[in-house]
């Protein structure tokens, strides 16, 4: 993973993050869920400093749980969610720095990417509009006014549709869609499955 690391973004590695993800008991390995997320924040940052307020947040919250991580040895959010509850769902809301409602911001924005990458993949040229939609659609919501403005103003620096499909490094442009049709129902399994816990647990409101 280090080597992978040093070397330019591939969308491959996170897509190949989110894949190890999912157990056949359908839990999210909080490894790979973090690998991925790694990933995803590189891509972000090499798109430029009109994004670094964003990149800043997502790397804050992956730091946070890779220490959570490292201190107690979570292997799936199942057991995060779990640990974090034993003390109480009371004790849960107080806390500003829970692995779970950190997880609920990361698992909003993937959200987010699965939108996006389904708008990417159906061909509309206009990277931002599908961006802004994806974002009113999932993220939004739960953002401040002056966060949605910073937000919708940064996607207007996105790159073209063409530029996107070849930053993705994974070949040709038919090849970077045919990725994206892999990739995305991966996702989409990471975020349901993470979507019923949170759900089951009560958690989808976390402050
Ligand atoms: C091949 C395409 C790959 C694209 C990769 C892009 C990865 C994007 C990762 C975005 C991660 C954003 C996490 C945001 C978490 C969040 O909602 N944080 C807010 C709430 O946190 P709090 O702790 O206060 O409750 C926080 O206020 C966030 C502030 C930053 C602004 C967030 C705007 C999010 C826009 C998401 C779209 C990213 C656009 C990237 C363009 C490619």
């Amino acid at each position: 993973a280090a080597a992978a690391a040093a070397g330019p973004f591939s969308l491959r590695e996170v897509l190949d993050a989110f894949r190890r993800c999912v157990t056949e008991q359908r839990e999210v390995l909080l490894e790979p869920y973090l690998s991925g997320w790694r990933g995803l924040i590189r891509f972000l940052q090499s798109l430029g400093a009109v994004f670094s307020f964003i990149s800043k947040d997502a790397v804050a919250k992956v730091a946070l749980l890779e220490a959570q991580h490292r201190q107690h040895r979570f292997v799936s959010l199942q057991s995060l969610v779990q640990h974090e509850l034993a003390a109480g769902p009371a004790a849960l809301r107080a806390r500003p720095d829970s692995g779970c409602r950190t997880v609920l911001r990361l698992h909003r924005a993937l959200r987010w990417l699965q939108l996006f990458l389904e708008g990417l993949r159906s061909g509309e040229p206009r990277t931002s509009v599908l961006c802004t939609d994806a974002y009113n659609a999932s993220l939004a919501q739960h953002h401040p006014w002056v966060v949605r403005k910073a937000a919708t103003v940064a996607f207007c620096a996105l790159p073209s549709r063409d530029a996107f499909l070849e930053i993705m490094n994974v070949g040709s442009a038919d090849e970077a869609v045919a990725m994206l049709g892999e990739a995305i129902p991966y996702i989409g399994d990471v975020y349901g499955i993470t979507q019923e816990l949170f759900a089951e647990h009560k958690l989808l409101d976390l402050p």
